[in-house]
């Protein structure tokens, strides 16, 4: 497992993850933000690419977006926009999918929030000629030409399972608090998860007693952090795989009884969990670099477009200022290993 874990010493910032602080884009409504123009068919021969997040309320969000648009100029798109839903439910997205298919976009880049439900749409999408890449949380694999990942699925489960075993001393209860039920991200996480605290002997005295659905919503993490607290007594940690979530769970931690002796990791943004590390609420989480997710899949759909690639397992396709990316199996491609903050690097990182 490969993984990057700091203690000391500074991470110079990527130049995506420099920009990312200018970069981002205003993403207030669900009608959609345009980056440039205002969408398109690329019936003039410009390719047009758009943007369809879980949802748009979400800061993780605007780090992946301000990269994916970074990306989409780089990478040579006439126009590139984002488009999506306030709330991330299973079928939240599939009126913006519709719209982008009747404006006859060229990529759909999309964050599923329900590996299934989005499907129609996108074969219909595809049918009309555009190219789908999958990003952060990904689709049914038979509905999209690529999935970017950010980051090996079981590695970044295998992190949050090390953090939370060394946080509670190697034993007692644990318990998830994730986003909503259907993501296809969090559950392939927490099923390695689960799988790795039953398998692995050095966790055995570890349990996981509960899952909970804060559902990338601010208000219902907290009230879900709150609700496992009360309903698990003996609870020594918590496992978020989710930036809202672990961002609203340190909150609650954070002024309750529990702080310091509820243990709190899974994945956060540096920037969103810095007063809680300082403050002694959390002592270590991890996370990728969010914009090079969303500027790697604007490059990958720009091969795709230009029909440089077709998503086939060994196609190699050029991504701007990260090199070269090669496609894996099941049409996935990495984008980099994950890190792991605390309180000696998390100064180092602004994003
Ligand atoms: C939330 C979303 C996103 C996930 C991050 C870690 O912002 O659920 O999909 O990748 O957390």
């Amino acid at each position: 497992m490969q993984w990057i874990r700091t203690r000391s010493g500074r991470r110079r910032l990527s130049g995506i993850a420099a920009l990312t602080g200018i970069a981002l884009i205003a993403t207030g409504c669900a009608a959609g933000a345009s980056g440039g123009g205002d969408g398109g068919s690329g019936a003039d021969g410009e390719q047009t690419i758009t943007f369809i997040p879980k949802q748009l309320n979400n800061p993780y969000t605007d780090v992946v977006l301000g990269g994916g648009e970074e990306g989409a100029t780089a990478a040579g798109f006439a126009d590139s926009q984002v488009v999506g839903p306030l709330d991330a439910s299973a079928s939240s997205q599939v009126s913006f999918i519709n719209a982008e298919t009747q404006a006859g976009t060229n990529v759909i880049v999309i964050a599923a929030n329900d590996p299934d439900a989005v499907c129609p749409a996108l074969e219909e999408a595809r049918s009309g000629g555009a190219k789908i890449v999958a990003f952060d949380s990904d689709t049914n694999p038979d509905c999209r030409d690529l999935f970017i990942s950010q980051v090996v699925a079981k590695d970044v489960a295998l992190i949050q399972v090390e953090l939370i075993a060394e946080q509670i001393g190697g034993s007692g209860e644990i318990a998830i608090l994730s986003a909503t039920a259907n993501a296809t991200n969090q559950n392939e996480w927490i099923k390695y998860i689960e799988e790795e605290l039953e398998s692995n002997p050095d966790y055995a005295d570890i349990t996981l007693v509960a899952k909970v659905y804060g559902d990338d919503d601010d208000t219902k993490s907290f009230q879900e952090a709150q609700g496992l607290l009360q309903a698990h007594p003996n609870l020594k940690g918590i496992i978020s795989p989710t930036t809202v979530g672990i961002a609203a769970t340190a909150r609650y931690l954070s002024t309750s009884e529990y702080k310091g002796k509820v243990a709190l990791t899974g994945l956060g943004l540096p920037n969103e969990m810095r007063p809680f590390v300082k403050d002694g609420t959390v002592s270590e989480f991890a996370l990728w670099d969010p914009a090079q997710l969303g500027y790697v899949a604007a490059f990958a759909g720009k091969a795709l477009a230009d029909g440089d690639i077709t998503g086939a397992e060994g196609d190699t396709f050029e991504a701007g200022d990260l090199g070269e990316r090669e496609v894996g199996a099941d049409g996935t491609v990495i984008v980099g290993p994950p890190t792991v903050f605390n309180t000696d690097n998390i100064d180092d990182y602004d994003f």
